[in-house]
């Protein structure tokens, strides 16, 4: 089934040039025992320049920063924490808004669009939600040289404007549900050290809100949505996710309560993935968002607010990623196939040969996202280096000794196992690759966030697991005294309660002699 997800999707990617050029320019064609030695002096020079040049396990942050940039995907700004979104990036962005734009659309949800600006009085209404967050709005003051009357914030998440809309748009039960979603920006002015895609100031996301007559239906669309975020995680991604509740101290302080989906670094830190909140109704009373139902009188709506942002880019740049640069999942790959015919022969026909069958698979491979590296200037040891970079799931190998035997080389981006396949059955060998390729990277995460959870049941040993750099799962009272002592001398958070749980034995973790409730995953965290 996975195999025919991938071969139906269909997406453009510009052809991107590599930014060095020049030294290594092999115009005309040469003789192998030529090439074969400049190829190796290239590849050394090309490292240093295309390549990574720091180990993954060395030096995370490093590595990252190097990946997001020599992989296309980002460029810095001129605005400390806010980043250009290249076009290999974005296309992954589109590959993901599509799927979840098409999930909300079978859930009822329709698109719109509101304001960036909010006027202060509006964004203020709602007090409790907005006061922790203060310092990081940013305002408009002015315009020319004149100033406002009224400071205008740029929209750091929507619920108030959207909500002064819904409280006229809803007078009866007749106008319920409502379910609206904007793909939009938002900006955060983070004190943070910024992070492309993972703490940026300006990032991309959705942000869905919905109203209600009950709580019920709420409370399901909370789930509904949430397991739609997981499954764009694991399914897309190849990401596995832990879902659960966040607890009462670290839910969104405008919510009843807050459920999210959680990944894990491979610096050993967890990271939200994406959250959902059940708003109850918080708003629906500030912003007077009331109904008349079926006996005529006016109740409060239910509400709910979900979001999915840019974050889960950086979050799979970093989970997949290994010591060569990017590994994309096909799924959400842009260019999930790259054919990079070898044209060494100094027969002309021969290459031409090459090349005419280099096409005929491009073309065979009519439903998958190809690229044909035909480039003339660079060597195939170079090409090799930068598809690899950019994380492309596999590369197609055709040389003259191929051509003899009707075969081509397919190598895999994640394992780097080579095979010699039968041209008849590319095709078929193609597709079979990118599904075991997305599998695989599924349960390879899967297996390194497994091994990273220990179950820990004191204070001592959720340090022992955190500074290890491992997820703690305790059993906990469900009082945020004995939470907030893990937080100081641990310096790891709550991620959240997971939903599914067996019946937690004996105490809380912390030794304050209550009865464990839950148990709940703690980390260091993004
Ligand atoms: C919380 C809540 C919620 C819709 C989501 O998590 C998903 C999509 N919104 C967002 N939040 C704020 O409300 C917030 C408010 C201000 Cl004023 C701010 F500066 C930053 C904020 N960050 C998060």
């Amino acid at each position: 089934m996975v195999a025919r997800k991938i071969a139906s999707k269909k997406q453009k990617v510009k052809k991107l040039k590599p930014k060095t050029q020049g030294q290594h320019r092999n115009k005309k064609p040469k003789r192998i025992d030529e090439v074969t030695k400049n190829q190796k002096k290239n590849t050394e020079a090309e490292k240093s320049m295309l390549g990574i040049t720091i180990s993954k396990a060395r030096d995370f942050s490093e590595w990252y920063t190097q990946v997001i940039q020599k992989a296309e995907l980002i460029e810095y700004s001129p605005v400390s924490g806010c980043m250009v979104v290249r076009p290999y990036a974005y296309s992954v962005w589109e590959a993901v808004q599509a799927f979840l734009d098409k999930e909300f659309k079978k859930l009822g949800v329709q698109n719109a669009y509101f304001p960036l600006l909010i006027p202060e009085s509006l964004l203020k209404k709602e007090q409790e939600h907005v006061e922790g967050f203060t310092p990081e709005v940013a305002w408009v003051t002015e315009h020319g040289n004149t100033k406002f009357e009224e400071r205008l914030a740029i929209r750091p998440t929507s619920e108030t404007i959207m909500y002064d809309s819904y409280s006229k748009w809803i007078r009866s039960y007749r106008d319920l549900p409502l379910k609206i979603n904007q793909w939009c920006s938002v900006v955060r002015w983070e004190f943070k050290h910024p992070v492309p895609f993972l703490r940026t100031r300006e990032f991309l996301w959705q942000e869905g809100h919905t109203v209600f007559a009950t709580k019920k239906e709420a409370d399901q669309e909370v789930s509904d949505i949430l397991n739609l975020y997981a499954r764009a995680y694991e399914e897309l991604y190849a990401i596995p996710v832990l879902r659960g509740k966040k607890t009462d101290h670290e839910k969104f302080a405008g919510a009843d309560y807050t459920v999210t989906i959680e990944a894990f670094m491979p610096i050993g830190k967890g990271v939200q993935a994406a959250s959902a909140h059940l708003l109850g109704q918080n708003f629906a009373k500030p912003f007077d968002i009331t109904y008349l139902d079926k006996e005529g009188k006016r109740q409060y709506a239910w509400q709910n607010s979900w979001g999915f942002t840019t974050r889960s880019i950086g979050i799979m740049v970093a989970i997949h990623g290994d010591d060569k640069g990017l590994i994309m999942p096909p799924r959400i790959a842009p260019v999930q196939v790259v054919i990079v015919p070898i044209l060494f022969s100094n027969t002309p026909a021969v290459n031409e040969k090459i090349l005419q069958l280099a096409n005929n698979i491009k073309k065979e491979l009519k439903t998958i996202r190809v690229e044909l590296d035909d480039s003339e200037e660079y060597s195939p040891g170079y090409k090799f280096n930068r598809w690899e970079l950019k994380g492309v799931p596999l590369r197609v190998e055709i040389g003259p000794k191929d051509l003899e035997k009707d075969h081509v080389i397919l190598v895999r981006r994640d394992t780097g196992v080579k095979e010699s396949c039968p041209i008849s059955e590319v095709v078929i060998r193609v597709i079979k690759l990118l599904a075991d390729i997305q599998d695989d990277l599924y349960t390879k995460a899967k297996k390194f966030l497994d091994e990273h959870i220990i179950k820990a049941s004191s204070l001592a040993e959720i340090k022992k697991a955190v500074d290890g750099g491992n997820i703690a799962y305790a059993p906990w009272c469900s009082n945020y005294d004995c939470e907030a002592k893990v937080k100081d001398e641990t310096g790891a958070k709550s991620l959240n309660v997971p939903f599914k749980q067996e019946e937690p034995k004996g105490n809380c973790f912390c030794s304050c002699g209550k009865k464990a409730e839950k148990y709940v995953y703690f980390a260091r965290s993004y």
